[in-house]
């Protein structure tokens, strides 16, 4: 049998890795769409690399962008894709209240000229096509627990853009019989995670602090809940939804909520740190009350978090639980991961890349410090 062949569009990011590392695993021939950027950015791809002059390369990087339709066309020309995994997006909620144009240009629009390049390209038939859609959708919940038929409320550009893309995605599958569908995906981190997003954000700053190469964590709203999953598990499902008989969307979620607050506490805690909250609003801030183990170097009575209204948002989702029940019954999926697992992943990973700062201090280079 040839082996089938896929495309995924945001290959560089943390589902790109993953998804891409897991085609390859199933004898996959591997293409993905990478942005020119002035310095490197393929770091989370960068194990796949294959040198482009061995026989029998399954790992292909073509430079593209999803403003470019011509670029798109040409790609899915030369490709000729069985499934297209469209995952490239500008994913920053935060971010897409200060680029709103070029958001819903990416996310909203660029979904559609990947749908017509199929169809233009006389590819209705063969390539089948899934789209990264968000709990984001739901913003103002008006349902909880948030599944397939809880109706859609986005609260920021971001939101809105991927409103667009999960209704035309709907529309090709409905007008032209395309294999099309949506991944409705609630948030899923892992050490691969973008360093801005919240997760991420709270273990690279834990790891730094225990190691005394940061003072202080600054955070907006601690009081958002969010149903946290691995990527790793979700990117399994990405593939599941092109394996069916028919086209459908999906909800994926663990269906377990927690704060940013309590994120803050289990980080800390896996380095034997614990914290207690006080103040409220802008003033709140975390206190180390106990610091156990050897790998912490804070004291009792640290403020290690902080909060800075920098980071509220104008309008701000405040509240997500999924319901995964449709996934469970028609696909047999469940999430493996629990959200201790994954913090203690998360930490440790960030730990050891502290630990590294560190001793480039110790030997007298500046550290790379940020605190974003
Ligand atoms: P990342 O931000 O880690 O990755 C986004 C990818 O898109 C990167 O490869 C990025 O390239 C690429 N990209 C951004 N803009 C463009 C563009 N104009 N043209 C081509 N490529 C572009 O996101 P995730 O991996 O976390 O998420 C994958 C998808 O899933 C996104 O669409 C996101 O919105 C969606 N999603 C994510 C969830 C999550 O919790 N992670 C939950 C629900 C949906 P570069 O590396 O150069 O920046
Ligand atoms: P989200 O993820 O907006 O849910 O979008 P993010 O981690 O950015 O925020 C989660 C919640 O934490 C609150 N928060 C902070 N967020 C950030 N980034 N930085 C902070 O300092 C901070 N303090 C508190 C936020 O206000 C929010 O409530 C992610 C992205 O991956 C999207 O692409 C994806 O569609 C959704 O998840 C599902």
């Amino acid at each position: 049998m040839n082996k089938k062949v896929a495309l995924i569009t945001g290959v560089t990011g943390q589902d790109g890795a993953y998804l891409a590392e897991l085609l390859l695993s199933k004898g996959y021939e591997v293409h993905g769409i990478k942005r020119r950027a002035s310095s490197f950015n393929t770091d989370r791809i960068d194990h796949l690399y294959q040198d482009p002059h061995v026989n029998d390369q399954r790992f292909k990087l073509h430079y593209g962008d999803l403003t470019d339709s011509t670029n798109l066309i040409r790609i899915i020309q030369q490709v000729q894709p069985d499934e297209i995994y469209n995952l490239a997006a500008m994913s920053h909620v935060a971010v897409s209240f200060e680029e709103p144009e070029y958001t819903a240009n990416a996310d909203g629009i660029g979904t559609l000229r990947i749908l017509e390049a199929i169809r233009i390209l006389g590819l209705t038939k063969k390539t089948r096509f899934y789209q990264a859609s968000t709990s984001e959708l739901y913003g103002l919940v008006q349902e909880i627990p948030q599944k397939e038929t809880t109706p859609f409320y986005p609260r920021s550009p971001y939101a809105v853009a991927k409103m667009y893309a999960y209704w035309i995605t709907v529309n090709y599958r409905e007008a032209y019989g395309m294999y099309a569908c949506n991944g409705v995906l609630f948030n899923h981190e892992s050490p691969l995670r973008g360093e801005t997003f919240v997760t991420r954000k709270i273990t690279r700053a834990i790891a730094r602090i225990a190691l005394g190469l940061q003072d202080c964590l600054y955070l907006g709203n601690m009081s958002a809940l969010r149903d946290w999953g691995h990527a790793k598990d979700y990117v399994e499902m990405q593939w599941m939804m092109l394996q069916q008989e028919q086209a459908e969307d999906f909800v994926i979620a663990t269906g377990v909520q927690y704060s940013v607050r309590q994120f803050v506490e289990f980080a800390a805690a896996e380095l034997g740190i614990s914290v207690a909250f006080e103040g409220e609003g802008e003033g709140e801030i975390a206190r180390v009350t106990k610091v156990e183990g050897d790998k912490a170097k804070c004291k009792v009575g640290d403020v290690i978090v902080k909060v800075d209204p920098r980071y509220f948002r104008p309008t701000e989702v405040e509240t997500l639980l999924g319901d995964p029940t449709k996934a469970k019954e028609k696909l047999g999926w469940t999430p493996k991961t629990q959200l201790r697992e994954l913090v203690a992943e998360m930490v440790q990973a960030d730990y050891d890349a502290a630990r590294r700062d560190s001793l480039v201090k110790m030997a007298g280079f500046q550290a790379y410090d940020h605190h974003e």
